[in-house]
C-alpha cells in the first residue's frame, strides 16, 4: 500500500465560505441544508475532506472486494446458547441490512451438522445409483459441460422461527426469521442426470447424500427431483462458497432447507424413502397430541417487516420507510399487506423488483411516523389464495410442541421513542 503525504492535518482543511456556495445553492432551492445545527455551516459541505484531497488505493489493492469497512456490523450473527458446538449449529442473516431481493453469499445464514468440508473440486465426484439402467460417476468437469439454467430461488431452514412457538423471544429480525437467504443459482437440472443414467421405472424416492463429516442424506420424491430440482455449481455468478456446498449443492425449491443437500456426492434411487438420520431424530413437527408430522416439505407463505424492527429502530419522526420480505414454497407473493396498528387496520405494500417463483420479494410503506406507538405486522398472500396465518391460528391447529414450520405473522412494537421490540399480540 502507497504512504500518504505526512501533511500537517491541520493544512489540509481548506475553508471554502459558505458565502461562495449560496449563490448555486440558493438557485437550486436547497440553501437551507448549508446550515447545520445551530445555524452553523457544515463542515462536511464546507471543508475539503482527505478522500477529495488525497489520492485513494489503487486498482489491485483489492483483488477480491470486500464491503467499506464501514459496513463492518452487517454481519452473520449466532446464538450461542442454541446449540452445543459450532460445527452442528447455525448462524443468522442480517435481514434488517439487507435490501432488494439477492442476499449477498458473504451472507447467506449457514446451517452445518459437521462443519464446513473444504473441497477441492478436482477430487470432488458425483455418484448417481440405485434403481437405473447405467450407474454413472460425474466429475466436476463434467458437470459444467452439461445444458444449465439460472433460477432465484429462497431457502429457509424449517426451524427458522421456530425458537418463537411459545411466545416471543429473540429481539432482532436476523434472529427470528434469519435463516434464509435468496441467490441466483447455476446448475443443471437433475432431471437431466437422471435421463442419462436411466431411471428404472419402479424409481420413485432418492436419497441424496453430501460428502461432509456429518454425511448428511435425506429422501427426496422422485415427482419433485423431475420437476424442478438442480444440482448448482454456482450462486450470484460464481462458484458456491464453501458454506453453502462447493463444489456441488442440491437445491430443492420452495422445500425445507434440509433437503438442500450440500457438498453433494450420491444420488440412489430407491423404491421408498430412505429412514435418513434427521428425519427419524429432528425435523418433525409435533402436534398437540403427541402426533407427528411426517414429511411437510414445502415452505408455507411468510413475511417480515425487516425495517423498523428491534436491531433497526426508528430514529426520526415524519419520512420513514418501512420495508421488508415476503417468500412461498407454493409460487409467486402476489400481495402483502401491512398494518400499523396491531390489525385494526391494513394496507397493501408496494413490492418493488422482481416477482419470481419460490423467490423472496422485497415490499415498502413509505411512512410519514408522528411519533405515535405503533404494532407493525405484515401478512403475505401467494399465487395460489393462501394467506400467512396469525400465530394464534397456527397454534391450535399445531401445538406449542413444534419446532419446525413456523410461518405465524410476526409483530413489531415501535414505541414512541422509536425503539421496537418483538411482542405477541392478545
Ligand atoms: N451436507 C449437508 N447438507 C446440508 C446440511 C448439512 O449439515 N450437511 N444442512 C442442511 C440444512 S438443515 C439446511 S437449513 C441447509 C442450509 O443451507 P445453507 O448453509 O446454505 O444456508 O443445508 C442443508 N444441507
Ligand atoms: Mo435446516
Amino acid at each position: 500500500m502507497s504512504g500518504k503525504p505526512a501533511t500537517d492535518i491541520l493544512n489540509r482543511r481548506r475553508f471554502l465560505g459558505a458565502a461562495g456556495l449560496a449563490g448555486t445553492g440558493a438557485a437550486l432551492g436547497v440553501a437551507s441544508a448549508f446550515a447545520g445545527a445551530g445555524g452553523k455551516p457544515d463542515p462536511l459541505i464546507t471543508e475539503v475532506q482527505d478522500w477529495n484531497r488525497f489520492l485513494g488505493d489503487g486498482v489491485q489493492s483489492r483483488p477480491y472486494g470486500t464491503p467499506s469497512k464501514f459496513e463492518k456490523d452487517v454481519v452473520r450473527r449466532d446464538v450461542s446458547w442454541l446449540t452445543a458446538s459450532p460445527e452442528s449449529s447455525v448462524n443468522f442473516t442480517p435481514l434488517h441490512r439487507l435490501d432488494g431481493i439477492i442476499t449477498p453469499s458473504g451472507l447467506c445464514f449457514e446451517r452445518h451438522h459437521g462443519g464446513i468440508a473444504e473441497i477441492d473440486p478436482a477430487d470432488h465426484r458425483l455418484m448417481i445409483n440405485g434403481l437405473v439402467d447405467k450407474p454413472l460417476i460425474f466429475t466436476m468437469e463434467d458437470i459444467r459441460r452439461m445444458p444449465r439454467v439460472n433460477k432465484v430461488y429462497f431457502l429457509e431452514c424449517a426451524a427458522n422461527s421456530g425458537m418463537e412457538w411459545r411466545g416471543a423471544q429473540l429481539n432482532g429480525c436476523q434472529f427470528t426469521h434469519g435463516m434464509i437467504h435468496n441467490v441466483m443459482y447455476t446448475g443443471v437440472p437433475l432431471k437431466v442426470l437422471l435421463d442419462e443414467a436411466g431411471l428404472k421405472p419402479n424409481a420413485k424416492w432418492l436419497m441424496l447424500e453430501g460428502a461432509d463429516a456429518a454425511g448428511m442424506n435425506r429422501s427426496l420424491p422422485i415427482e419433485k427431483a423431475l420437476n424442478d430440482v438442480l444440482i448448482a455449481f454456482a450462486m450470484n455468478g460464481e462458484a458456491l462458497r464453501p458454506e453453502q456446498g462447493y463444489p456441488l449443492r442440491a437445491v430443492i425449491p420452495g422445500w425445507e432447507g434440509n433437503l438442500w443437500v450440500k457438498w453433494l456426492r450420491r444420488i440412489e434411487a430407491g423404491d421408498q424413502p430412505w429412514q435418513t438420520r434427521e428425519e427419524t431424530s429432528k425435523y418433525t413437527d409435533l402436534l398437540a397430541d403427541g402426533r407427528s408430522r411426517r414429511h411437510t416439505f414445502v415452505m408455507d407463505a411468510k413475511s417480515v417487516v425487516t425495517n423498523p424492527s428491534p436491531q433497526a429502530p426508528l430514529k426520526y419522526k415524519g419520512r420513514n420507510v418501512l420495508t421488508g420480505v415476503a417468500w412461498s414454497g407454493r409460487g409467486t407473493v402476489k400481495r402483502v399487506d401491512v398494518t400499523l396498528d396491531g390489525g385494526r387496520n391494513w394496507q397493501s405494500a408496494r413490492i418493488d423488483g422482481p416477482v419470481l417463483d419460490k423467490s423472496l420479494v422485497r415490499f415498502y410503506v413509505d411512512l410519514d411516523w408522528n411519533g405515535q406507538e405503533m404494532m407493525i405486522q405484515s401478512r403475505a398472500m401467494d399465487s395460489t389464495g393462501y394467506v400467512q396465518p396469525t400465530k394464534e391460528e397456527l397454534r391450535k391447529v399445531r401445538g406449542v410442541n413444534s419446532i419446525y414450520h413456523n410461518n405465524g405473522i410476526q409483530t413489531w412494537l415501535v414505541r414512541a421513542d422509536g425503539e421496537t421490540e418483538n411482542v405477541e399480540i392478545g
